[in-house]
């Protein structure tokens, strides 16, 4: 339904993202495109690149006056750093192409990139599998926000941890903080601890990785499916997160919690409460009669959204480029060498947290898609109405005269 695809090297002249699926009618904003591009280059632990890139989204096709058309919407992300790379990533052939990266980083793209690709060059490899790749995908999920936001489905992350400092976090973040907060953490304590042990990190010659949280709220009972392994819900979300360059592990709800527990303290109690009739244009959750006593499973039960938040983690590994880098070796010669250093960043866990919420905004446009349809938003939307009406308990159903309907 929601598909997208990405193009463009990190030092190449522009990131491109063509997405498909939405329906016609849909208002796009390219400001509040470009807000969630900002909050990506941000976060207390980034290299001096971010000071050159400003990301901006120019959309080519697929809105017309602020609304979509129904046909594919291309974007374009111009990176600024390209100027002072057009002969080493020229896409024609040049006299001078540069001295070739061999000197593999462990962690990185670089050994299994290059070997399976066949290149003498490691830049082939390290372009593409940089980070910078989000940048389009945060362009993409920004619209998949706008689209939820039509259905008051909301997407929103904090850092849980960098290095060994975890927040103290309640049930209700204050969302504000967490943008205000320089590693986007609600935790003012463990905020000033994760600063220091960045600066530590960036002081020895390393890098720190942490572990994001993204929730979304409002979304209706019964996205993805219990038929299909490739329709649930739970895998959809784990293999988005995981997607994202150097995320090595996913949790939702209580996540690995779940195996030390008895069941009677891992599932949520089901609760059920009329709503008014014709109150389905809101919030799923003000509308749905259905609601849990808790929410351990993160918002997801048999590959199905369950009405409540959907809660995932991920946890990012410390980046592989070290200013004090690892003993490897020369891919060119077997010999044992010192690792590659470039230019990088000390920690992204804050900026990773802005692309979890895109691709979690992702797959859950498309799973909205998948269960509503709809060429135009009217028709996606009254598919939506409808539903949000018939899912009371039977007995309800059958009690409503045929006028009400
Ligand atoms: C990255 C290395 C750094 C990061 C980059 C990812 O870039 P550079 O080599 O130009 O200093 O800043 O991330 C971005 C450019 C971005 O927009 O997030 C890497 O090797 O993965």
């Amino acid at each position: 339904m929601f598909r997208f695809l990405t193009a463009g090297e990190s030092h190449g002249q522009a990131l491109t993202v063509i997405i498909e699926g939405l329906p016609a009618g849909l208002p796009i904003s390219s400001e509040d495109i470009d807000k969630d591009l900002i909050r990506r280059q941000g976060g207390y632990g980034r290299g001096d690149r971010m000071k050159i890139e400003r990301d901006h989204a120019e959309v080519l096709s697929g809105v017309r006056h602020g609304l979509t058309i129904g046909s594919p919407i291309a974007m374009l992300i111009r990176n600024r750093d390209w100027v002072n790379w057009q002969s080493r990533m020229s896409p024609t052939p040049v006299a001078e192409p540069g001295e070739p990266v061999t000197r593999l980083r462990p962690g990185h793209a670089d050994l299994p990139g290059a070997l399976k690709y066949g290149f003498q060059d490691v830049r082939n490899v390290l372009e593409r599998a940089s980070a910078r790749e989000t940048a389009a995908r945060v362009a993409a999920g920004a619209v998949a926000r706008q689209f939820l936001d039509q259905f008051g489905i909301k997407v929103a992350s904090f850092t849980l941890s960098i290095a060994a400092i975890e927040a103290q976090v309640d049930e209700e973040i204050d969302w504000e903080k967490v943008e205000r907060s320089p590693v986007r953490c609600p935790d003012a304590k463990a905020e000033q601890l994760m600063i220091e042990a960045i600066d530590a990190a960036r002081a020895a010659g390393d890098t720190v990785g942490g572990v994001f949280e993204v929730r979304a709220m409002g979304v209706p009972i019964g996205l993805g499916s219990h038929v299909h392994w490739d329709r649930r819900l739970d895998g959809l979300v784990a293999q988005a997160l995981m997607s994202i360059q150097a995320v090595k592990a996913v949790e939702i709800g209580l996540g690995l919690g779940v195996a030390s527990h008895r069941g009677s303290a891992v599932h949520d109690v089901i609760q059920y409460t009329t709503p008014p009739r014709g109150v389905g244009t809101g919030a799923a959750k003000e509308s749905s009669p259905w609601h849990h006593l808790s929410n351990r499973a993160g918002g997801i039960v048999g590959g199905m959204s369950n009405g409540e938040p959907i809660v995932a983690r991920a946890a990012v590994k410390p980046i592989p480029t070290l200013a004090k880098p690892l003993p490897s070796v020369d891919l060119l010669t077997g010999e044992s060498v010192i690792a590659h250093f470039e230019r990088s960043d000390v920690c992204v866990v804050p900026a990773a947290g802005v692309v979890g919420e895109a691709m979690l905004a992702i797959v859950l446009a498309d799973a909205f898609l998948a269960k509503f349809g709809g060429d135009s938003l009217g028709e996606t939307a009254r598919s939506y109405r409808a539903y949000m009406d018939e899912i009371r308990c039977a007995r309800e159903q059958s009690s409503i005269p045929a006028s009400a309907e």
